[in-house]
């Protein structure tokens, strides 16, 4: 009769010590599909009159997983970054070549990593105060850079970025702990229906949905071409979109943010018009990378920042008040 307490003692602790060791968002472990539900608040400061979104903007990423976001800048900085996107594009021997992924079928330029540490005026970008102080609200937090790229998706020949949560793969392949990410996408070109725009499913985001298949070592090298692992099945990704598939659109200087955990892709582009953004990843400085949950060995740093990982300090994206 007396040992049976003790039983019970030795059984809680064996199971806090699961529930410690226990991956929270397993993925690709098992050959079954599971939906994990997500709890508490996506946007962790309340809002209130000074907060850098209107209440309704604030509602819509709490409720959707996103916000558009029109006329955040200036017709001239838009420019600039027009201009240092170009600028990149034609000429690229300022690069690390290893920051530039091509297209699978051919050798147009797809995306450029780590801008905000190969450009001044994307590093500029990165600091902006207006971005900064939006991600600092919904993360309640000092935020750094966890990714940042350029996503050219060519005319004629740009292909497609499959359905996925970017969160999926940042917690298998690069050990982010937790759903404290924000992507922040700068349109750097008119996005409409027809070349290629992002494609979100609202709500999607109170949704984890693990995948099936075992990461293989080094599976950037091809992921980011074209992604074979961490795709969600075809059930889930149905059900998701019952509550809509949305693709915002607008001239370039509209922002997309949206959290990390939001179900997107985009279809490719075989129009003439070039389809092209800029892409900035907030991460909360408490939920900074440790080892992978998937893979042993870590991406590389220009993929999932480790050694940068230090608050950013707010700007202005204009020059003479440099970061
Ligand atoms: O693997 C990654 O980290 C990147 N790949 C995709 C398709 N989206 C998120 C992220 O930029
Ligand atoms: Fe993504």
């Amino acid at each position: 009769m007396r040992a049976a307490p003790t039983r019970w003692k030795q059984k809680a602790s064996d199971m806090l010590e699961m529930t410690t060791a226990a991956d929270a968002w397993p993925s690709r472990t098992e050959t079954r599909v599971r939906w994990i539900p997500r709890h508490g608040e996506t946007v962790r400061t309340s809002w209130t009159d000074n907060a850098p979104l209107t209440s309704e903007q604030h509602a819509s990423f709490e409720q959707n997983g996103f916000v558009v976001l029109e006329k955040l800048f200036s017709q001239s900085e838009i420019a600039l970054l027009q201009e240092e996107l170009e600028r990149l594009r034609v000429d690229q021997s300022s690069l690390d070549p290893e920051t530039i992924i091509r297209e699978p079928s051919d050798d147009a330029i797809r995306s450029i990593f780590a801008i905000h540490r190969q450009s001044r005026i994307f590093r500029r970008l990165a600091h902006d105060k207006r971005l900064v102080d939006i991600a600092r609200h919904i993360l309640a937090d000092e935020v750094y850079i966890h990714q940042s790229r350029l996503n050219h998706k060519p005319g004629f020949r740009g292909k497609e970025f499959y359905w996925h949560s970017d969160f999926e793969t940042w917690h298998v392949e690069d050990g982010m702990p937790d759903m404290r990410a924000i992507s922040v996408s700068i349109l750097l070109s008119e996005n409409r229906e027809v070349n290629g725009p992002l494609m979100l499913m609202p709500g999607s985001h109170k949704q984890y949905v693990t995948c099936v298949g075992e990461t293989p070592e080094n599976h950037f090298k091809t992921s980011l071409r074209k992604q074979e692992y961490g795709v969600p099945d075809d059930e889930s990704l149905t059900r998701l979109a019952e509550k809509g598939i949305v693709a915002p659109t607008g001239p370039a200087g509209t922002v997309v943010i949206f959290d990390c955990n939001t179900m997107h892709g985009s279809n490719g582009n075989i129009t003439p018009l070039l389809r092209a953004n800029a892409f900035l990843v907030y991460n909360a400085m408490f939920n900074a990378l440790g080892a992978p949950f998937g893979p042993k060995q870590p991406r590389p740093d220009y993929i999932a920042a480790r050694s940068d990982a230090r608050a950013i300090v707010p700007a202005s994206l204009m020059p003479g008040r440099e970061a």
